[in-house]
């Protein structure tokens, strides 16, 4: 022992939380290093207006420690922020986590030193940590993007991310104020502020598909069946899809009569939830089965939209339904009946910049307050550039993915020995639940640490091979996707036209069933020193 910790665990979100608790719980010691002021990760960044979960609550938690999951309710199937944020902290208080976590701490450097068989992590306090391990909890969609808009410096309103929220009270009541991105934080954020600005101009470029969260207090039985079958629900979360638990689809869609598809269809309309896009078993893979719950959900939206030059530019018609994130709104297509809703089509009058008042397109000015930017994210590998990391090459793991992610099971890259990833490009990633994904991972992840403990190894990396084979795989399981043919943050296009899915679309089912097989293979994946 050098004095220095075993791991540091960078980011103190959902991932980072568990891996300080099970980490130290296996008798390692951790360190915790977090750039905010508090636990949460996106969750406490985001704290916009409307702010809420897509997953419902009773599984987007953690499901580690039986009396936990027991002893927190939620008040609603989907809740909001605060609550979750609050959640977070409570396990945080409950398991001794900030013993652990220096906040308000930001690594700025990260490089692995062959002499020493260490990573020496560099931050913007205090001194520098020599690490045997480093586990980067750093999330997926934690940088946002930059509203690089022309003119915005001149702007004399006021103007926010979403996830960069501020966290005193920002008053919007009776201002004019403008919402740029109609992603899941743009339809979340126009919702609740439709109800407090004076007036809201919403700028769109692509008509997304939203589809009603059908928010409600917890269902009361539910939780007493999850209750019930607490000590199977890790191994039966484990075996599904997504990491929640979603009523199956009926089978392929064309082997139901239409009044059957409709039925069907309504059914998951009026229970809510991701599920919509698992109403049918080829709904993902087959463009015309596809194509039937799409029109549906557009038939849903022209159903509530009654202005049809409104109508004309709200319904989703560009891309097919799920392969981009589905949207679960509580009543967004409803706002635009407001009279102090106005939609701006970005499609046919292109934003030109920001100006002193307010925002110019091609064809108008509209005078604003506040701007509020839902433009998304850095996602994948923006947080793990702002680290620094760098091997002894002083490579970066993210300069190795430009063709796409090249990693082994999402968790290691080869050449960066002792580095981990958490919900990385290669894992299930944001395509499930990430409590599930993560907290597997961080389970998976110090299995393999006691093996090497017991075996006197001090360095570990994934083998060329084995990133390789992994690579093969992922192509595999994401061949007949039609998400991999539609262009959004999940989808690496290259120069050459290949297209590469960035998370592993096998499902989580699958992903836990290979890690399983390389812990059982004795590790072959994986080099040891
Ligand atoms: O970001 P996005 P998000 N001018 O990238 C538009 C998770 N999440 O933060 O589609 C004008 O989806 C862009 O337009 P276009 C969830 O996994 C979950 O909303 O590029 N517009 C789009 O409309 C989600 O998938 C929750 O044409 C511009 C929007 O900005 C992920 O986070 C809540 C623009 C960006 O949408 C990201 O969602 C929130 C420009 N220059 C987020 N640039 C939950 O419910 C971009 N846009 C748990």
């Amino acid at each position: 022992m050098t004095g220095q910790p075993d791991i540091v665990i960078v980011g103190a979100g959902i991932g980072g939380i568990y891996a300080i608790i099970r980490l130290r719980r296996l008798g390692f010691s951790v360190v915790g290093l977090e750039s905010a002021d508090e636990v949460g990760g996106v969750w406490y960044h985001n704290n916009y207006p409307g702010s809420r979960v897509d997953l419902e609550s009773d599984t987007y938690c953690y499901f580690f420690d039986e009396e936990l999951y027991r002893d927190w309710s939620w008040s609603e199937r989907y809740a909001a922020q605060p609550e979750v944020l609050d959640y977070l902290k409570h396990v945080a208080e409950r398991f001794d986590v900030y013993r652990s976590l220096q906040l308000g701490t930001r690594v700025v450097n990260a490089r692995w030193q062959p002499a020493t068989q260490r990573w020496l992590v560099e931050t913007d306090r205090g001194p520098a940590l020599e690490p045997r391990f480093l586990v980067m909890a750093t999330g997926q969609l934690s940088r946002p993007r930059d509203p690089e808009f022309a003119g915005l410096h001149d702007f004399q309103g006021q103007w926010y991310q979403t996830a960069q929220w501020p966290k005193h009270d920002v008053n919007l009541k009776g201002k004019r104020v403008g919402v740029i991105g109609t992603g899941s934080s743009g339809v979340q954020t126009i919702t609740a502020v439709a109800a407090e600005a004076g007036h809201l101009t919403v700028f769109q470029r692509t008509p997304n598909y939203s589809v009603p969260a059908q928010n409600r207090p917890p269902d009361g039985c539910r939780r007493r069946r999850l209750l019930s079958r607490f000590p199977h629900l890790w191994d039966d979360i484990l075996s599904t899809g997504a990491g929640t638990f979603m009523p199956p689809p009926a089978g392929r869609a064309a082997d139901f009569p239409v009044e059957e598809q409709y039925q069907l269809m309504q059914q998951r309309w009026d229970f809510g939830s991701q599920s919509m896009l698992g109403v049918f078993t080829d709904q993902l893979t087959d463009w015309t089965a596809n194509e039937l719950v799409s029109e549906f959900v557009r038939d849903k939206v022209r159903d509530t939209v009654r202005d049809p030059r409104l109508r004309g530019v709200l319904v989703p018609d560009s891309y097919p339904m799920g392969t981009k994130r589905l949207i679960l709104d509580t009543g967004y297509y409803e706002v635009f009946g407001q009279e102090n809703v106005e939609l701006v089509n970005l499609r046919q009058d292109p934003l030109r910049r920001i100006t002193t008042a307010g925002v110019e397109t091609r064809d108008r000015h509209v005078d604003l307050d506040v701007i509020i930017f839902a433009i998304g994210f850095e996602a994948f590998t923006g947080a793990l550039d702002d680290a620094g990391l760098t091997n002894d090459a002083g490579i970066t793991p993210t300069s190795l993915w430009q063709q796409g992610p090249q990693t082994y099971l999402g968790l290691q890259t080869h050449g960066f020995p002792n580095l981990f990833f958490l919900s990385a490009p290669g894992s299930t990633s944001v395509l499930a639940n990430l409590y599930v994904g993560n907290s597997y991972q961080v389970d998976w992840i110090g299995e393999l640490l006691l093996h090497m403990r017991s075996n006197n190894r001090v360095q570990v990396q994934a083998t060329p091979e084995a990133q390789v084979r992994w690579g093969g795989i992922q192509a595999a399981a994401a061949e007949h996707l039609i998400r991999r043919q539609v262009n959004n943050y999940m989808v690496r296009v290259n120069d050459d036209g290949s297209r590469v899915y960035i998370p592993y679309g096998g499902g989580l089912k699958s992903y836990v069933a290979h890690c399983a097989a390389e812990t059982a293979s004795g590790y072959r994946g994986f080099a040891f020193a």
